[in-house]
C-alpha cells in the first residue's frame, strides 16, 4: 500500500506541476481527494490493515494528503489572477453612507434674514472687511477723537487701515455711486477687540438696513422692523423703541422684543426683563448725507442693525457665541 500512495503522490505532484488553470487544479482535487477519489479510497482502506503496520501506513498516507493539499493551493494561488484573489465584493451589504456635510447656523440665520428683507424690497450689497479710517468713521459722522475709534475697540492693520468694525461703510459706498431710491441690507463680518465670553467674540456677523427716499418716516422704520421680528420669530412679538444715541442716526432708538422664551413673564435669557434689545435704528444723521453728496433738505432715510449671532442664538436656543467659530463638528452637524 506504500509503494501504492507513493505512486499516487508522485503522479499527482507532477499533476499539479503541470496544471494550467484553477478548474486543471479543481479536477485533480477531485480525482484524488473527492468521494471517488484515488487517495479517498486508498485512505478508506487503512481499516483493513493489520494492526501492526497500521499506524505506521496511516502517518504515511496522513502526510501524502497533506503534503498534496498545500501542493494544489499553492499551484491554484500561482494561477489565479490578481484581481481574483482580492476579498469578494458583497453588493447586498448596506452601503457606506458618505460624510455629509451641512449649514452653519450662521449662515442659515443670514439667508433667512436676508429672504425677509428681500420680499419687502431690500437688495443685499456687500463690500470690504478691511476698510480706511475714513469709511468706517468719519464718514459716519465720527471724527478723529470720537472715543469708537478707540485702539481698545478696534483692530488697526495700520495707521489708516482697520478691520471694519460695522457694515456701515458699505452703505457709504453705495450712496457714493448711486442716487436715491436705496432700499439695500447689507451683511457681514465684523470685527472688534472685545474681551471674548459667551456673550461676546472678537469676529461677528452684522446685518444692517438702509432705505433713503424723498418723504422716509420713522412710521416706516417701525413696520418694516415689525415686519421683519414677526416674520423671523413666526410669532407676534410686540416691539419697544427706546431713545439712544448714534453718531450716524438722529433720532436713534434701541429696539426691544418681547423675549422670544418667557413670552414677557422674566427668565434667564431675559435676565427677568420680559425683554430682549435685539436691534439698533434711526433716521439717518443729515451730516452723513451731507458728506455723500445727498441733499438733507430734500431725502431722509432710516438705518437699522442686528447682530445675526444674536439672533441665531435666540432661534437655535445656543448660550455661547463661541460655538460658532470654534469649528466643533459635534455642534455644526446638528444643524
Ligand atoms: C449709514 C447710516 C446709518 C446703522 C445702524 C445701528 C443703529 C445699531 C448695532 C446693532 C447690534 C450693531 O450688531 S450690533 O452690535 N447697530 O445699533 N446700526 S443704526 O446705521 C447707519 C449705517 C450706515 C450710512
Amino acid at each position: 500500500m506504500k509503494a501504492e500512495l507513493e505512486e499516487i503522490t508522485k503522479g499527482a505532484l507532477k499533476r499539479i506541476e503541470n496544471a494550467q488553470s484553477p478548474e486543471e487544479i479543481e479536477r485533480i482535487k477531485l480525482d484524488l481527494l473527492g468521494r471517488k477519489g484515488r487517495l479517498t479510497q486508498l485512505l478508506r482502506q487503512l481499516k483493513d490493515l493489520p494492526p501492526e503496520i497500521r499506524p505506521e501506513v496511516g502517518r504515511v498516507a496522513n502526510q501524502a494528503k497533506a503534503k498534496l493539499e498545500a501542493a494544489l493551493k499553492e499551484r491554484r494561488n500561482s494561477l489565479t489572477p490578481l484581481h481574483q484573489k482580492r476579498e469578494v465584493l458583497d453588493v447586498t451589504l448596506p452601503g457606506k453612507r458618505p460624510w455629509e456635510g451641512s449649514i452653519h447656523p450662521l449662515t442659515i440665520t443670514l439667508q433667512r434674514i436676508v429672504e425677509i428683507f428681500y420680499g419687502m424690497g431690500f437688495e443685499v450689497a456687500e463690500g470690504p472687511e478691511v476698510e480706511t479710517d475714513y469709511y468706517n468713521f468719519e464718514a459716519l459722522n465720527m471724527p478723529p477723537d470720537h472715543p469708537a475709534r478707540d485702539m481698545q475697540d478696534t483692530y488697526y492693520l495700520s495707521k489708516d487701515l482697520l478691520l471694519r468694525t460695522h457694515t456701515s461703510p458699505v452703505q457709504i459706498r453705495v450712496m457714493e455711486r448711486s442716487q436715491p431710491p436705496i432700499r439695500i441690507v447689507v451683511p457681514g463680518r465684523v470685527y472688534r477687540h472685545e474681551a471674548i465670553n459667551a456673550r461676546s467674540f472678537t469676529v461677528f456677523y452684522q446685518l444692517e438696513g438702509l432705505y433713503v427716499d424723498e418723504g422716509v418716516t420713522f412710521g416706516q422704520l417701525k413696520g418694516v422692523l415689525t415686519a421683519f421680528i414677526n416674520e423671523f420669530f413666526a410669532a407676534e412679538l410686540p416691539l419697544r423703541f427706546r431713545p439712544s444715541f448714534f453718531p450716524f442716526t438722529e433720532p436713534s432708538a434701541e429696539v426691544d422684543i418681547r423675549c422670544v422664551i418667557c413670552r414677557g413673564k422674566g427668565c434667564s435669557v431675559c435676565k427677568g426683563r420680559g425683554w430682549l434689545e435685539i436691534l439698533g435704528a434711526g433716521m439717518v444723521d443729515p451730516a452723513v448725507f451731507q458728506r455723500v453728496g445727498y441733499d438733507p433738505e430734500r431725502f431722509s432715510g432710516y438705518a437699522f442693525g442686528l447682530g445675526i449671532d444674536r439672533l441665531a442664538m435666540l432661534k437655535y436656543g445656543i448660550d455661547d457665541i463661541r460655538l460658532f467659530y470654534e469649528n466643533d463638528i459635534r455642534f455644526l452637524s446638528q444643524f
